[in-house]
């Protein structure tokens, strides 16, 4: 149901965002995870859909690299003996951004840090709702501040996503059905839609290079059992509940979210991967909600009004990669990020 050609495919859950750049190692976390091959980062560098090089991920010492996706690396540490050890993950956030399925060839100062900061943030306050996967934030100096260790979980094959707000492949999935992942919804409602009850509106995870396709919760019951569905259902809209809540007393609505649950080896259901986060929900100034057309983006609009304006000389339906972004509108992005962490937490980046 989800595809490329939707108004607003740039944060998750719909977008293929996160998806796949380079595998390493073998039998890798992130393929159980359901994200798949794409640029081997040890063969000689290949062209991408981009046609750019894709360097390799930075060398940790003390780690081996796992898996890259377009804008987050993922390392297992290593032993004293040198093996990794199964039990753990390091999930390190670049700087790179994506937008319109592309990772630009311009970086973001500081957008590592303010998604992992944010995202710490979010489990602290969603500790009582769900337990999480963190471990520690002690972590390589080269990746200080936007690295997490976290508990390597069994990860559920389902994309948990909640909306409050109608967007992306759930607006196209009404358009054509007048439901959501088998969810009817009233009739007369638009592109920004709020929507009186939050839903759950489930995805399987995508091949490579494709998006991730809404499903309703009897198939994720085929898959993981109707009450490990109904807890995933659960979860989520708790989550996303909390979340849309806070983040609207700051002025900053959350459209959606998508969550990774997985189980740990006690069995409990535990909140994986980032959560609340710009990249994997979709962040929107709530003073310039105007529902019936495409919301701005909180974080990303600067990207893709320049992207799409003469100014580039780009264009996003062709085959060409992305130019690098002019410093005026990295700086201006840089500052969103900056801003998205403040408001919600009511700290400063530190
Ligand atoms: C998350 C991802 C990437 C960062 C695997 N606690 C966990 N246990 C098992 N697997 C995962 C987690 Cl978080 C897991 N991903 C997505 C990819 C960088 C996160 F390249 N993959």
């Amino acid at each position: 149901m989800s595809s490329p050609h939707v108004p607003d495919p740039e944060s998750a859950p719909d977008p293929a965002d996160q998806g796949p750049i380079s595998p390493a190692g073998e039998a890798v976390a992130a393929r159980s995870h359901g994200e798949s091959p794409h640029v081997p980062d040890t063969a000689a560098p290949t062209s991408g859909r981009s046609g750019l090089l894709r360097p390799a991920a930075q060398e940790l010492a003390g780690y081996r690299h796992m898996y890259s996706g377009k804008v987050r690396d993922l390392y297992a540490p290593l032993t004293a003996t040198g093996d990794v050890d199964p039990t753990r993950l390091l999930l390190v956030a670049t700087d790179r951004i994506s937008a319109y399925d592309h990772v630009l060839p311009t970086s973001i100062p500081d957008k590592g840090r303010v998604l992992t900061q944010m995202s710490l943030w979010w489990f602290s306050q969603l500790a009582d709702l769900v337990p999480n996967h963190v471990v520690s934030t002690d972590v390589p100096h080269e990746v200080a501040g936007r690295a997490v260790l976290v508990r390597r979980l069994h990860m559920f094959p389902v994309e948990c996503v909640a909306r409050g707000y109608l967007a992306g492949s759930g607006l196209l999935e009404y358009r054509a059905s007048g439901t959501v992942c088998g969810v009817a919804l009233p009739p007369g409602l638009t592109d920004g839609s709020r929507l009186e009850t939050p839903i759950f509106t489930p995805a399987t995870k995508a091949e490579l290079g494709e998006h991730d396709e809404n499903v309703t919760l009897e198939q994720v019951a085929d898959v993981v059992g109707a009450d490990v569905a109904e807890e995933l259902r659960r979860l989520t809209l708790a989550v996303y509940t909390r979340g849309e809540q806070l983040a609207r007393d700051r002025g900053i609505l959350l459209a959606d979210t998508k969550i990774e649950l997985g189980r740990d080896d006690d069995g409990r259901i535990v909140l994986g991967d980032e959560v609340l986060t710009p990249d994997s929900s979709r962040f929107w100034p709530a003073a310039g909600w105007a529902p019936g057309g495409p919301q701005p983006s909180y974080d990303k609009q600067f990207v893709r009004d320049w992207l799409t304006s003469p100014a580039s000389g780009w264009d996003r339906h062709g085959d060409a990669p992305p130019p690098p972004l002019p410093e005026d509108v990295v700086e201006r992005t840089r500052a969103k990020y900056l801003e998205a962490y403040e408001t919600l937490t009511g700290q400063r980046l530190r």
